[in-house]
């Protein structure tokens, strides 16, 4: 079996040293262009040259849960894309959207702002029923999301594309449960992937639905919010804040309004890093079961888009 390795802005010693340990007949590489055929192939933001020149790969390993880069490229007919499925990025999603919520909740930036001048007061508790959280997207991150919210004991939606039963949400699903899915919800949380039915969704319109003194929190894709928007209804008053950890030019420019804006808070495509050693394994895992002819989960369906 052969292996190649086209992945940008990733070192790549490491992940061809644990391939060559599991799988040590193996053939793994760097891509090269030039190079000859591969069965297999790892990518993460390859070019478009790479799958010219790969036209016979049987399979195609993402490295992340999102595929939307991947699909903008023109793909070998034959290859089946995988993305990640959890592999460590589910839990830290819960963290970082629990903080994320529990912060705005609890008013935690008006403690410290307050310490920070002298002052030692409490503010009037708020009840966690005023903060109905609602979360887009209930798949393998969006799932573990809600539970751990629904943990803190905040009332918790959950929207997605095909009607889902989750103990403890209430779910809505489809463009017809969209409307009573916002007008239900305080806090927004994004975890759809990107695609042409999703790009754009966090915009004036939904924000107007959703209860007044909302807080949105996107951790999917930047191209998901259109930015103005979230900046003229923070300012207008609707919305209280939101935390952002995508974007839709990443690097986040320097000078982008978002970066002094008193009510937003950022962080650098951080809330759920791959963590190599669990995303090895289960590529792993899954280069062998196709190896033994056995079918695979987390294979993108691309007229769907994820
Ligand atoms: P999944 O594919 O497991 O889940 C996707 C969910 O979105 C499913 O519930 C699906 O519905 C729903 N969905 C898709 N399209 C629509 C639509 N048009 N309307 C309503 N619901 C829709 O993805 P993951 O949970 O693994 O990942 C979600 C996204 O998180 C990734 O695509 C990626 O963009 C982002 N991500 C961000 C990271 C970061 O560090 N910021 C890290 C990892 C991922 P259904 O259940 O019916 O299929
Ligand atoms: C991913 C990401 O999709 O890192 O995994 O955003």
């Amino acid at each position: 079996m052969k292996i190649t390795f086209c992945c940008t802005d990733i070192k790549s010693g490491p992940w061809i040293e644990g391939l060559r340990a599991a799988l040590p007949e193996a053939e793994v590489s760097v891509w090269q262009p030039g190079d000859p055929q591969a069965d297999y192939a790892l990518v993460w933001a390859p070019p478009q040259q790479f799958m010219d020149e790969q036209p016979g790969l049987k399979a195609m390993f993402n490295l992340g849960a999102g595929v939307d880069g991947l699909l903008r490229l023109k793909l070998p007919a034959g290859a089946a894309v995988v993305r990640i499925e959890d592999a460590g990025m589910a839990v830290q999603m819960a963290e970082y959207v629990c903080q994320a919520v529990i912060r705005h909740f609890r008013e935690i930036d008006a403690y410290e702002a307050g310490m920070a001048r002298g002052e030692w007061g409490f503010r009037k508790p708020r009840r966690r029923s005023d903060f109905p959280v609602g979360v887009m997207g209930l798949g393998v991150l969006g799932q573990r999301v809600a539970r751990a919210l629904a943990h803190f004991e905040f009332p918790v939606n959950g929207w997605s594309r095909s009607p889902r039963e989750l103990e403890g949400i209430t779910t809505y699903s489809g463009a017809q449960g969209f409307g009573d899915f916002l007008g239900a919800s305080r806090v927004l949380v994004n975890l759809l992937p990107l695609t042409p039915d999703t790009r754009d969704i966090l915009n004036a319109d939904t924000f107007s639905r959703l209860l007044p003194g909302a807080y949105v929190i996107n951790v999917a894709r930047g191209d998901h919010l259109v930015e103005q928007d979230l900046i003229d209804q923070i300012d207008s008053g609707h919305l209280a804040g939101a935390t952002l950890d995508v974007f839709r030019t990443e690097p986040l420019p320097a000078d982008h309004a978002f970066r002094r804006h008193p009510r937003i808070k950022l962080t650098p495509h951080a809330s759920a890093r791959t963590l190599r050693e669990d995303s090895l394994a289960q590529m792993i895992g899954k280069l062998q079961a196709l190896a033994r002819g056995e079918p695979l989960t987390g294979v993108v369906e691309s007229h769907r888009g994820y």
